[in-house]
């Protein structure tokens, strides 16, 4: 099992559609283990969008995911990562499919709705930024049952 960082960026909250978004998250079956709300730090921001520091688009960037609260989730399941960037969509908002959330709902590559985890490393740095391990929750999900078959499930 992986895990990931979700965050429903400031205009998922502001044009009520972070539950739409949540509901997809939970009906393609991965497993919430952290959610909250929050305004994000310039700190916190600055860290999470390190690698992006010397792009131009940087303070944009981190005045739009400090300028209103986000909700903040850690989800898990087999290929988190990959499952969790393919059901976001593509970066540039133009190539973003319709079924993705950003080809269904997001007009600009600078407000996107949502952001995912890159990879491993990037997860668990992500995760770490804004979540303490005691925030994160161990629980049986009763439905995993139905999502992945026993011989995974028993490992
Ligand atoms: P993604 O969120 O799809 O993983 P990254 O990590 O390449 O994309 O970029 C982080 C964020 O920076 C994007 N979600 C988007 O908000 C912003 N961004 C990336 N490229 C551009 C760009 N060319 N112009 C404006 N904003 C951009």
């Amino acid at each position: 099992m992986e895990r990931t960082l979700i965050i429903l960026k400031p205009d998922a909250i502001q044009r009520g559609i972070a539950g739409e978004i949540i509901t997809r998250i939970e009906r393609k079956g991965l497993k919430i283990v952290a959610m909250k709300m929050e305004t994000v730090s310039q700190e916190k921001a600055k860290y999470h969008y390190d690698e992006h520091r010397e792009k131009p688009f940087f303070q944009e960037l981190i005045g739009f995911i400090t300028r209103s609260p986000v909700i903040l989730m850690v989800v898990e399941g087999i290929d988190a990562i990959k499952t969790a960037r393919k059901m976001s969509g593509a970066t540039q908002i133009a190539d973003a499919i319709p079924g993705t959330i950003r080809g269904d709902y997001a007009m600009h590559t600078s407000v996107n709705l949502i952001h995912t985890s890159d990879g491993p490393a990037g997860a668990e740095r992500e995760i770490n930024n804004f979540f303490k391990k005691e925030e994160i929750v161990e629980y049986k999900l009763d439905s995993q049952k139905w999502l992945y078959p026993s011989s995974v499930l028993d490992k």
